[in-house]
């Protein structure tokens, strides 16, 4: 269980991506010292800027406008190794774009990554002006290993992007079974709204994503995968979520409930709490149980 030995808060990223975008470091090359993960974290730095809440290049247009929603419950020191390796990563790929993480508050609640997901796109929808085209649904312990893994929208079909991921420390590729959309999954609001997002109702680790791919098959959508060689990925070590015991039984029904139980439904579900802006990451704290928590 390896963690990064010098401790980086995020006002350091901040300072570091805030750096990166100052014209002095044009052209250079950038090997960031604060993390021993990462496949390749070198780029030529292209200029980036950041306007109008995104973050983009200036001597190039982005095809789309890309958002990337990241739940966390407790993980902080990944989701510090993933800012670093994924801002390098989507500027190497000349994105335009904006990090969100979507922060479950209140520990008594074991972690619900569809009303975390539901309540990051009701929130996105809200703020029409950052015109966001693409959705990017990413674990936080995943890192991509391959730069030609596009992080980009299909018009037709959501594209899952996690066919091989490696343990750091074991640093052998695994296949995953081809029906898993879970790990990282990129898709348009359209297709989003067409599943009624994830389910509201698994509490704890597994199955929120074989419900999702059960609504895939539902709406007769195709998942559509990058070449094999790209969709690899390394998964930082963490601590073992609890598993969710009921999530057999919510499978069976999932595609009854679908229409009901979802994006259409998150409204009166969660709250959030709290919202910081930092330019590398905004940051949205979630009461997912606003029913029952006090
Ligand atoms: C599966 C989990 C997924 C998880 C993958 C990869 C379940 C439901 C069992 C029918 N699914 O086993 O949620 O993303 O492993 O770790 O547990």
């Amino acid at each position: 269980f390896v963690i990064p030995s010098k401790k980086i808060s995020y006002d350091d990223i901040e300072q570091f991506y805030t750096d990166l975008s100052s014209p002095k470091y044009e052209n250079q090359e950038f090997v960031p010292t604060h993390t021993s993960f990462a496949s390749d974290l070198t780029f030529k730095n292209v200029p980036y800027v950041y306007k109008n809440g995104m973050w983009q290049p200036i001597e190039v247009r982005s095809f789309q406008r890309t958002a990337i929603l990241v739940p966390l419950q407790g993980r902080d020191y990944n989701a510090k190794v993933f800012l670093l390796n994924l801002h390098a990563f989507f500027r190497r790929q000349l994105l335009t774009y904006k990090i969100f993480i979507i922060e479950q508050i209140y520990p008594q609640n074991k972690f619900n990554k569809g009303r975390l997901y539901n309540t990051a796109f009701n929130y996105i929808r809200n703020r029409s002006s950052l015109n966001i085209t693409c959705y990017v649904l990413h674990d936080v312990d995943l890192i991509p290993d391959d730069d030609s893994n596009y992080y980009t929208c299909e018009t037709k079909n959501p594209k899952h992007t996690t066919s091989r991921i490696r343990q750091l420390i074991k640093a052998q590729y695994v296949k995953y079974y081809e029906f898993l959309i879970g790990g990282v999954l990129i898709l348009t609001y359209d297709h989003y709204k067409a599943l009624n997002g994830f389910s509201n109702l698994y509490w704890g680790w597994g199955g929120e994503d074989d419900d999702l791919a059960l609504r895939v098959v539902q709406q007769r959508m195709c998942i559509i995968r990058p070449p094999a060689e790209a969709a690899i990925y390394s998964a930082l070590p963490h601590q073992r979520g609890q598993r969710n015991s009921q999530r057999f039984d919510l499978l069976t029904w999932s595609t009854i409930r679908m229409h009901t139980d979802g994006l259409s439904n998150i409204e009166n579900l969660t709250n959030i709490e709290e919202i910081k802006v930092l330019t590398t990451v905004t940051h949205l704290k979630v009461n997912v149980d606003v029913i029952n928590d006090a």
